[in-house]
């Protein structure tokens, strides 16, 4: 029934079959997150160091309405450039498959798909979340709930503060979501090492990390966690620009009255142009710690 929808490369079934160290990675950064070449660069690289580190990458995208764990260059070139990429979470998954469409993965389809192949981890920049002016116009992302119920740890750095970043952790703990800092006690805010709001636990290395996904599911409690790895220290942003930035380009969707699903890359194009690039190169850096991070856990996981 699943091989209808389910198009898995052999090599990473072959993988997952034998339990080695495999991470996910989504393709709405690629197509919707970052412009064009700058994408397709980054989305190799960052397979690059996924093996590196000792983990089998597969890159999750919907193509000609399959589900495609693992996509060859060709197709990773027609998501960085291709205009016809609808941007696909739960909700929007059935019609893009059904239509035979091609479709970007967000957080919360690429944990979906992740969990119908048996893939444990997946590493991506941010997780969406509750936004900024929520209690108004019920703007919460459809990750978070994906977070209750999908049994993939996802490791991000953090939430933007597009989001309201207070809000989205108290979103995840009535859900049971538990929110793990890599290294830190403060959950990261994308561009800046710093929100001003704690993780719920702290970790220092991959181990313990693991420790405690394998105490989550051993226990039956489904559903995912967020892992809040901090941008490097080099590659963080000035945390008043960045703020500044983010304050220009959430005022101006609200000018245009901009939301759903096109709030977030809207968003995310304003603060490239109003901080010149500078927010593209966080982000691009941000994402291969990620990877490496992401790598490292599958690892400890599949001993
Ligand atoms: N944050 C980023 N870049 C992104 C996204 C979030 O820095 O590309 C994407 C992710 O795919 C995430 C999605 O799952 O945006 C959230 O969108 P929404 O708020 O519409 O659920
Ligand atoms: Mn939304």
């Amino acid at each position: 029934m699943l091989e209808k929808y389910l198009d898995i490369k052999p090599h990473i079934k072959e993988a997952i079959d034998g339990g080695k160290p495999v991470v996910a990675l989504e393709s709405t950064i690629i197509s919707h997150g970052m412009p064009y070449p700058q994408n397709v660069k980054t989305a190799k690289k960052v397979e690059e160091i996924v093996r590196e580190n000792g983990a089998v990458p597969a890159t999750i995208a919907i193509l000609d309405g399959k589900l495609k764990v693992g996509i060859s260059e060709e197709e990773l070139e027609y998501l960085g450039k291709g205009t016809d990429i609808l941007k696909t979470s739960r909700r929007d998954l059935p019609y893009v498959v059904a239509n035979g469409l091609n479709g970007a993965t967000t957080v919360a389809s690429t944990m979906i798909i992740s969990a119908l192949a048996g893939i444990k981890v997946f590493a991506t920049g941010g997780i969406g979340g509750v936004h900024r002016g929520a209690t108004e116009t019920f703007d919460i992302s459809a990750d978070l709930q994906e977070l209750a119920k999908t049994n993939v740890a996802v490791v991000c750095a953090g939430a933007k503060s597009i989001l309201d970043i207070g809000l989205t952790l108290e979103y995840l703990e009535t859900n049971g979501v538990p929110v793990v800092g890599f290294g830190t006690d403060e959950f990261p805010a994308f561009f800046t090492r710093k929100s001003g709001f704690n993780v719920d636990f702290k970790v220092e290395n991959e181990k313990e990390l693991a420790n405690i996904i394998n105490a989550k599911w051993d226990l039956g409690l489904n559903g995912g966690l967020v892992i809040g790895n901090p941008i490097p220290e080099e590659y963080q942003m000035d945390y008043d620009t960045i703020n500044n930035a983010i304050e220009k380009a959430v005022k101006e969707a609200d000018e245009k009255g901009i939301g759903g699903k096109e709030a977030t890359p809207f968003l995310l194009d304003k603060i490239k142009t109003v901080t010149k690039g500078k927010s593209l190169e966080s982000n691009i850096q941000l994402v291969y710690n990620n990877a490496a991070v992401g790598s490292k856990l599958a690892v400890e996981l599949s001993k």
